[in-house]
């Protein structure tokens, strides 16, 4: 009876033990919202830049343009949506309003837009025709409106900040809805500015007021994400080459930035281990020379190799490709840079189509609690919900995945669970050669995606050695290609 009762109490101190969960790591502060998650795994947005230049062959124009100009002869919105949707872009930034201050869509706030235009007899929204169309291909629709705007008379002055914010009213309860929000930086300084063909300086980190202008934003879009080189959403990424850091940091403290300031770039570029802000850089690049369709940059555009490239060195390291795509004087996405995007998907299709590393065994240094909720199982299991961890305080650690045999691989993929924080600081890559490990590759962050060239090296297995981490590693996938 007595040894009964004593197999059933041991029994029971197992049972318990075994059952008792391990919780999950503490999130590492600062982590991202959940729109600042949502634009993460978006991975590929486009821009498009289209307007009054479009006719000139401006990149800035002056303010001066006639409306008259704006004619498109073949114009179609759908095309240029249903083109990204094939390219596989998930959302669209339209350039609503540019410097020059010309409103693609019929404000009431102004003369200087498509309703002077004969496009359409004066009746044309191409702001409304490209969310429509968003909402035919199921891409997330996204708003550019610049500050500087060397048309109007007021620029410079707070009464232009009541006609931005009227335009931004407008445009927030007349479309929608919105994802992005693209403040830009830049001033020039001269223009047109209602007849007066002066310069005008603006003290860039007074001026508008963002506070007033984001929470009047927030009110009619509270989901929305704003871009600006301070963020709050999402920052620049510091050059329009499409190249974020090979140290990139999803955190950076605002008190260190504001729209328009020069001097940061390089602090954008990498962002800051220690920042107080969840505030990823987006990299904002065209596929053409200029970010208006000019007919002699047809030569140009950039090839499926070099957007791949890019693709690389902007969600290769944890950012958002933002890649501006101009419609021509047609109104139509060009058939040079419709082809290069399908070369561009292709190249990611067949890249990163069979991962050599699904389902295949993983041996870690160790995982958390040695519970299997968060074991190396997870790091192959093709589920980006779960994640192989180590206990509170394992800052270094390593991953082996053995492939099975021995086989040509060309890229490996990282992906950090940054729903966590961001945590990782460096590691290295091996692969097995004949039974011997030899490093291929090193790297600093992570972030939501890492992705590294292996070069076509012969190889069974994989290693991956964390050597420094904020906090316990995290990671959702490792894939192989
Ligand atoms: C810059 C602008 O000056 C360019 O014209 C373009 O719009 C680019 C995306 O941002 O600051």
């Amino acid at each position: 009876m007595k040894s009964i009762h004593l197999l059933l109490t041991a029994l029971f101190v197992l049972f318990n033990c075994t059952s008792k969960e391990t919780p999950p790591p503490a999130p590492l502060l600062p982590v991202p919202a959940a729109n600042q998650l949502a634009w993460h795994q978006m991975e590929l947005n486009a821009f498009v830049h289209f307007t009054t230049n479009t006719f000139t062959g401006k990149e800035w124009g002056y303010g001066d343009e006639s409306p008259s100009i704006f004619n498109p002869t073949d114009y179609n919105a759908d095309q240029w949506v249903q083109t990204f949707k094939q390219a596989g872009f998930k959302g669209v930034i339209l350039t609503c309003k540019h410097h020059d201050g010309f409103c693609l869509w019929p404000s009431k706030y102004t003369e200087h837009s498509v309703k002077n235009s004969p496009w359409r007899e004066g009746k044309g929204d191409v702001v409304r025709d490209v969310m429509r169309a968003c909402k035919k291909y199921e891409l997330k629709f996204g708003v550019y409106l610049s500050p500087w705007d060397r048309n109007h008379a007021d620029y410079g002055t707070p009464p232009y900040l009541d006609y931005y914010r009227n335009q931004l009213n407008e445009l927030f309860t007349t479309y929608g809805p919105v994802f992005e929000m693209w403040f830009d930086g830049a001033n020039g300084g001269d223009g047109y500015y209602g007849g007066k063909r002066e310069k005008r300086s603006i003290q860039g980190s007074t001026y508008y007021e963002w506070p007033t202008t984001l929470s009047l934003v927030r009110e009619l879009e509270p989901e929305i994400l704003f871009f600006s080189d301070a963020g709050p959403g999402v920052r620049w990424v510091g050059n329009e080459r499409g190249v974020a850091g090979e140290t990139n940091w999803n955190t950076i403290s605002p008190d260190t930035l504001y729209a328009g300031k020069g001097g940061i770039e390089q602090l954008l570029n990498t962002g800051a281990e220690n920042g107080t802000h969840w505030i990823p850089a987006e990299v904002d690049v065209s596929i053409r020379k200029g970010w208006f369709y000019h007919a002699e940059e047809d030569t140009l555009v950039k090839t499926p190799e070099q957007l791949f490239d890019i693709y690389l060195t902007s969600v290769g390291r944890g950012s958002t490709l933002l890649l501006n795509i101009p419609p021509d004087r047609r109104g139509r996405v060009h058939e040079i840079d419709s082809a290069s995007l399908m070369g561009f998907r292709a190249l990611l299709d067949s890249t990163f189509k069979n991962d050599l590393a699904l389902n295949k065994p993983v041996k870690v240094s160790s995982f958390r609690g040695s519970d299997k909720k968060y074991s190396g199982a997870n790091l192959t299991d093709g589920h980006s919900e779960t994640y192989w961890a180590t206990d509170d305080g394992t800052t270094t650690s390593s991953i082996e995945i053995d492939l099975g045999k021995t086989q040509t691989l060309n890229f490996i993929e990282l992906q950090e669970y940054i729903q966590l924080g961001q945590r990782i600081k460096s590691f290295t890559i091996e692969v097995r050669i004949n039974n011997a490990w030899q490093q291929v590759a090193l790297g600093t962050t992570v972030g939501y995606k890492r992705v590294l060239k292996l070069n076509g090296i012969e190889a069974d297995a994989v290693r991956i050695s964390i050597s420094d981490s904020k906090a316990c590693p995290v990671i959702s996938q490792v894939s192989v290609y």
